[in-house]
C-alpha cells in the first residue's frame, strides 16, 4: 500500500501532508482572500445560524440564508464578485484530484470554512453542485478535526477520520452523495491558525 494515500472507502482517497508542498504560499495566499472577503456565519434555511464562519473564492460562491443553499457570483455581504481563485489553490486541487484518479479537474468554486472550538458541520450530503461525476477536494489546515463519513441516509452509522493540518480528501465517484459532517472541534492550538481549524472545500459547481 502506498504510504502516502490511504483509500478510506471507494471514492473517497485521504492524502496526508498533500496541502504542504507549497504550504507558505498557498497559507500567504488564504490571508489576502480573508482579508477581502470577511468571514461570515451564514443562516440555515431552517432559521439556524451556522456555527462555522464562511466566505469563498471563485467564480462562484456557496451561500445559505433563508430561501436556502446555492451557488452565486455575487458576494451577498458585498453584493460584488467573490475574489478571484488564486493559482496555488488551483493547482493543489487540481493535484490533488488527479492523485485521486480525478483528471482534469478545474474547481470554479472554493468555499472557505473557519472552524473555531465547538464549531461543527452537521451531517449533510453535498448536493448543490451540476455534475456529480466531479469530485470534491478538501483541504484541512490549522488545529485537527474529527471528519464523520456516513451513508446514503442521514441515519446510517458514520466513520470517523482525524484530519490534521495539511491533509487531502479527495471525494467522488458513486460515494459522492454521502451524508458526511465535522464534529465539534476540540479547543487546541496551531502555530499559524491559532485555536482555527480552516477547511476549503473545491468543487466543480457550475
Ligand atoms: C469540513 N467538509 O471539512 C467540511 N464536503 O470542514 C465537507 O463538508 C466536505 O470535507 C464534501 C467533501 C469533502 C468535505
Ligand atoms: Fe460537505
Amino acid at each position: 500500500m502506498d504510504l502516502f494515500e490511504s483509500s478510506l472507502a471507494e471514492g473517497v482517497e485521504l492524502l496526508h501532508g498533500f496541502a504542504l508542498r507549497d504550504e507558505t504560499t498557498l497559507l500567504d495566499d488564504l490571508k489576502f482572500i480573508i482579508a477581502q472577503t470577511p468571514l461570515r456565519h451564514m443562516v440555515t434555511p431552517g432559521g439556524f445560524t451556522m456555527s462555522v464562519a464562511m466566505a469563498n473564492c471563485g467564480k462562484l460562491g456557496w451561500i445559505s440564508d433563508r430561501k436556502g443553499y446555492r451557488y452565486d457570483v455575487l458576494d451577498p455581504g458585498t453584493g460584488k464578485p467573490w475574489q478571484a481563485m488564486p493559482a496555488s489553490f488551483l493547482t493543489l486541487a487540481s493535484q490533488a484530484a488527479n492523485e485521486a484518479g480525478f483528471a482534469n479537474f478545474v474547481p470554479d468554486a472554493c468555499l472557505i470554512n473557519q472552524y473555531k472550538p465547538a464549531a461543527r458541520m452537521t451531517l449533510h450530503q453535498d448536493k448543490n453542485e451540476q455534475d456529480f461525476s466531479q469530485p470534491i477536494v478538501s483541504v484541512s489546515l490549522g488545529v485537527p478535526a474529527i471528519f464523520l463519513f456516513g451513508g446514503f441516509e442521514r441515519s446510517d452509522k458514520t466513520m470517523k477520520i482525524p484530519l490534521k493540518h495539511g491533509d487531502v480528501v479527495v471525494w467522488g465517484g458513486k460515494w459522492r452523495l454521502r451524508f458526511h459532517g465535522i464534529q465539534p472541534v476540540k479547543s487546541s492550538y496551531h502555530p499559524a491558525f491559532g485555536d482555527c481549524r480552516i477547511n476549503l472545500t473545491f468543487r466543480q459547481a457550475g
